[in-house]
């Protein structure tokens, strides 16, 4: 992958903004295309697929975003720009995340794209962008303004009771990952409204942020699974806590709408909300706090 001359500078979050939606459409018209195909399948194991389609729009949305801004490295589940780790700013980009969904004809997957920006405890997301190209579905955030769906302004729910509540668990892909999420299933069954398992960790974290879910747990998922729908969450006033995990660039996470974030297993202990709220709009690298932008 050729070395983009990165630039100095973080691009404007508005054109970022741009840029990240118009290639969320490209790769979107792609899968809608090719839900009902027969799809090739690059690799295949128990618990995960590998489609040439998830790389076809890959390329797809890096080409496009490239058009715009030719000197910021993507950082995606189908390869990684080896620059993306010196740069400024990086995309974080997900062609397709519920592969295995989108394999099976499930339409339930989402193209996600996130622009972080270096700062001086890592990078943070400053742009999201989740899109469900099957129910047309937009969701977008800029860093310290409110999140949108469709261009209107979109918030996380106000159920303040777990037995109110309903809980998305993510089943990821490792057996360490299937064993934390049992235990949470185990645990929460009795407590919540109803768990739900939809197999995309981007859309369970824009359905918090809409107030579709009140919570989502899940250990294990990538950067790219999470980047834009995290940011999503908190500027739709929700709470976005995450622990890293062995592995590259993996997490265990806990996003709510910050009500009933204490009421979660691991809340408590390991993913426990900052004492301190981070002032409005600026939030410390993976650990994420509730910060409702001005509405
Ligand atoms: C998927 C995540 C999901 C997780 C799966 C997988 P992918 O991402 O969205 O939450 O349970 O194991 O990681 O692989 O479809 O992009």
């Amino acid at each position: 992958m050729s070395q983009p001359l990165l630039s100095s500078r973080p691009p404007s979050n508005t054109r970022a903004l741009a840029a990240a939606v118009a290639a969320a459409h490209e790769a979107g018209e792609l899968m809608k295309k090719n839900l009902r195909r027969a799809k090739q399948v690059n690799e295949s194991h128990q618990h995960d697929i590998k489609l040439e389609l998830d790389v076809q729009c890959q390329k797809l949305i890096t080409r496009a975003l490239a058009t715009v801004f030719p000197s910021i490295p993507v950082l995606g589940e189908e390869g990684i720009d080896a620059a993306s780790e010196k740069a400024v700013a990086r995309w974080v980009v997900d062609p397709i995340d519920g592969t295995v969904n989108f394999a099976y004809g499930i339409p339930h997957a989402a193209v996600s794209i996130a622009l972080e920006v270096r700062t001086e405890d890592g990078f943070k997301s400053e742009v999201g962008v989740v899109y469900d190209p099957f129910m047309n579905d937009l969701w977008t955030a800029i860093r310290g303004k409110p999140a949108r769906l469709n261009g209107r302004i979109t918030q996380v729910s106000t159920r303040a009771r777990l037995d109110e509540s309903i809980v998305s668990l993510g089943f990821a892909k490792s057996q360490d990952s299937l064993e934390a999420a049992q235990a949470d299933f185990l645990e929460l069954t009795h407590r919540v409204r109803k768990l739900r398992i939809m197999g995309s960790a981007a859309l369970a974290l824009t359905y918090v942020a809409c107030g579709r879910f009140d919570a989502y747990v899940e250990a294990g998922v990538r950067l790219w699974d999470i980047a834009a729908g995290g940011l999503i969450v908190e500027c739709a006033g929700g709470s976005f806590v995450t622990q890293s995990l062995p592995g590259e660039h993996r997490y265990g996470l806990i996003a709510s709408n910050g009500l009933i974030h204490d009421q979660i297993p691991h809340a408590r202990t390991s993913m426990a909300k900052p004492k301190s709220p981070s002032p409005k709009g600026e939030s410390k690298v993976r650990t994420r706090s509730k910060s409702r932008p001005q509405s």
